[in-house]
């Protein structure tokens, strides 16, 4: 099993004066729900997502070894522009993989970084945006220790992902990630990510993700917050084995191509994750009456013409539209006719399954 020190720099190597990456990563959509965590970053339960294909985060890190390895040093662009409420977070980051990737501290960080989905529009850019700065930092580990291999960099930029923010782990590699140990997904890690390797029946390939834009504004309960909730939450337990249940189902669904039963699963998880939050202590709503309404008229129309579409909900108001490509046609057409006017400025974004992250320099 691997455990956290086998991520552990060996510091004796040479450094390098300088190096410039680029790295795109993708936002990932639970099927499973992580809704709970212990310390350092460790799932209360394991989840599985879909790797998104175009909803993702562009970041550029510039290296340049400087002569004090007292403190961390960086500059961060957001979009071109100077971004101070993201520098708390960054600062955070480092310091919780300087263990890991000690040769950090010798180094000044140029940081330029952007999403390619619109401002605040409610999609947890924390998952994309720590995954691709990982990949930045792994990149320079490579040129330090050009003998890792294409395994170890992908465990350990999921493991240093997570640290982030836990979600990102899943956003490194491969279009479904398990995240989190269970028994029957062999080398299923609490610390990182892996890619669901098992054969994929065709109708779960190249799915699609149409997000419907309900609420764009700032999140009502942070992720820290909201995992916070899971002490001491009088169904803690139950949902913790549910989210082990579940997967055991959605594992077999994957293999086999059950529609049916794909789409219970993921509607359960999605409203399972909302019934923790309205029933924890403090209790929030974070579904607006818009998503409701979109819901409604997706099992209204799931009724009427037996298509396999289904929602699932992220810790917000959105709502995720899944299926299967070669329904697209139609589900578009359902959704301009009858969901755009529940999104905030008709606004949603069509995604569909990606591989990962991507080098781009
Ligand atoms: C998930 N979410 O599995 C769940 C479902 C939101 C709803 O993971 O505190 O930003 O950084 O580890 O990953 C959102 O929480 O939390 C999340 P942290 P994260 O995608």
């Amino acid at each position: 099993m691997i455990v956290e020190n086998d991520f552990i720099f060996n510091q004796n190597t040479a450094l390098i004066d300088k190096a410039n990456f680029e790295w795109s990563a993708p936002s990932n959509i639970a099927l499973v729900k992580y809704w709970g965590k212990k310390d350092h970053q460790i799932p209360a339960n394991p989840s599985i997502s879909f790797t998104l294909n175009h909803c993702k985060t562009i970041t550029k890190v510039a290296f340049e070894i400087k002569n004090s390895d007292e403190n961390f040093s960086f500059d961060l662009l957001f979009e071109g522009k100077p971004k101070e409420d993201f520098k708390h977070k960054i600062q955070k980051f480092l310091e919780r993989i300087e263990v890991y990737c000690p040769y950090l501290k010798k180094y000044h960080l140029k940081i330029d970084t952007k999403n390619t989905f619109p401002h605040s529009s409610g999609i947890a850019s924390s998952a994309s945006g720590m995954a691709a700065l990982a990949m930045n930092i792994m990149s320079l580990e490579k040129a330090l220790n050009p003998s890792i291999s294409d395994d170890y960099f992908h465990q350990k930029a999921s493991f240093l992902a997570r640290l982030g923010s836990g979600s990102a782990c899943r956003s490194i590699n491969g279009k479904i990630v398990v995240w989190g140990e269970h028994a029957e997904i062999e080398n299923s890690s609490n610390i990182f990510g892996l890619e669901f390797t098992s054969p994929i029946h065709e109708n779960f390939r190249n799915f699609q993700d149409t997000i419907l834009l309900v609420d764009k504004g700032e999140k009502q309960v942070s992720s820290t917050v909201g995992h916070d909730l899971m002490h001491n939450h009088p169904f803690a337990n139950q949902r913790f084995n549910q989210a082990h249940e579940n997967l055991s189902k959605l594992k077999k669904i994957l293999e086999t191509g059950n529609l049916d039963e794909f789409i219970k699963i993921v509607e359960s998880e999605a409203l399972t994750l909302h019934a923790m939050m309205m029933t924890s202590m403090p209790y929030f709503i974070l579904m607006k009456p818009n998503t409701l309404k979109i819901i409604n008229k997706i099992w209204k129309f799931r009724t009427e013409t037996n298509l396999p579409v289904c929602f699932t909900l992220d810790a917000g108001a959105n709502v995720h539209i899944l299926y299967p490509e070669n329904y697209k046609v139609k589900v578009l057409q359902f959704i301009k006719d009858e969901l755009v006017g529940y999104c905030q400025n008709g606004q949603y974004l069509c995604d569909e399954v990606g591989k990962g992250s991507q080098i781009l320099i």
